[in-house]
């Protein structure tokens, strides 16, 4: 499938240099990459949240589901466990996950169910226009914080090293090339794959200048390394201003989660037979 078809006729209501561009863009070149590999892209299939990062479902032409607010992390881990032939990618923003998802994102990791969660991390609530999440830093001005955030903000990659999650890695909206090359790493990755992404919102947190300076590419770092791995997680706390290293920072190899164990001759029709036949007796 060529870039053409993969483009929907939605009309894209993002504000102009938004940061979800950037991460449409890549997604689309790494789908247009992996698509034969996937057996075609009828077998990949997309869920996102609610919120303007949600939106991206509709512009591109893939198998897609909403989920509500919170819950993309649950529903993408039903859509794998139910046919472990797709290639499952989540969408959702920071405060959709980290916020009101957050158990569903500490279990997912835990269990290390094949699927990858792409976090539009802006550190701000965009759709309801311009809230506090819980990676804005301490101090934040926003519209339910008009004197400063009292709280200070959580590290959601140290959350995630420490729940379990197999393959971890930062992003950021104006660093393409990277951000296309570690979309690519976490979704062949085989098991649990977060990758927070640095998503600038224009309209409510610019932070373009700020992390311009800032963001690295860290050179020899292990991240096959669970302390090293510990250890450049935590450089960047969400809140000071360190240097912020991007790319893969992550990654292991564990058993997945694949549900409960299936038995030779429950096969896709049996399965299918079974359902039809449930509904019948219950609808
Ligand atoms: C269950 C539920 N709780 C709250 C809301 C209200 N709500 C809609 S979008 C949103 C915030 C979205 O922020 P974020 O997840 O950071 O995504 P962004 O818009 O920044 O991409 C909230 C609180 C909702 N729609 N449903
Ligand atoms: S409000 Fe922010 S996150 Fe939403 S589309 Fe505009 S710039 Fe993007």
């Amino acid at each position: 499938m060529g870039a053409r078809e993969l483009g929907t006729s939605a009309v894209n209501t993002w504000c102009k240099g938004c940061g979800n561009f950037a991460i449409l863009n890549a997604v689309r070149t790494v789908l247009e990459a992996i698509g034969e590999e996937r057996g075609g892209m009828e077998n990949i299939v997309l869920v996102s949240g609610i919120g303007c990062h949600a939106k991206i479902v509709d512009y591109l032409n893939v198998n897609s589901f909403y989920a509500i607010h919170g819950r993309v992390a649950p529903v993408a881990e039903g859509i794998k466990l139910a046919n472990q032939n797709l290639t499952v990618i989540g969408f959702a923003g920071d405060g959709d996950s980290y916020g009101e998802g957050l158990e569903h994102l500490v279990f997912a990791a835990k269990r290390n169910v094949d699927i990858t969660m792409i976090i539009h991390n802006n550190r701000v609530y965009g759709l309801t226009t311009g809230q506090y999440t819980p990676t804005s830093p301490l101090g934040f001005k926003g519209k339910s914080t008009p004197r400063g955030t009292k709280e200070p903000p959580l590290n959601p990659l140290e959350l995630m090293l420490a729940s379990g999650a197999s393959f971890i890695a930062r992003g950021y909206s104006n660093r393409m090339d990277l951000l296309k090359q570690t979309l690519r790493e976490a979704i062949a990755h085989r098991g649990f794959a977060l990758v927070d992404v640095l998503q600038v919102c224009v309209t409510f947190y610019n932070l373009y200048m700020d992390y311009n300076k800032r963001v690295y590419q860290p050179e020899g770092h292990d991240a096959g390394g669970h302390e090293a791995a510990f250890h450049k997680i935590r450089e960047w706390d969400y809140n000071s201003q360190a240097p912020i290293a991007l790319g893969t920072l992550y990654r292991c190899e564990r058993p997945l989660f694949e549900g409960p164990a299936r038995s030779e001759e429950m096969t896709l029709p049996v399965r299918a037979a079974r359902i039809s036949s449930l509904l019948k007796e219950r609808i």
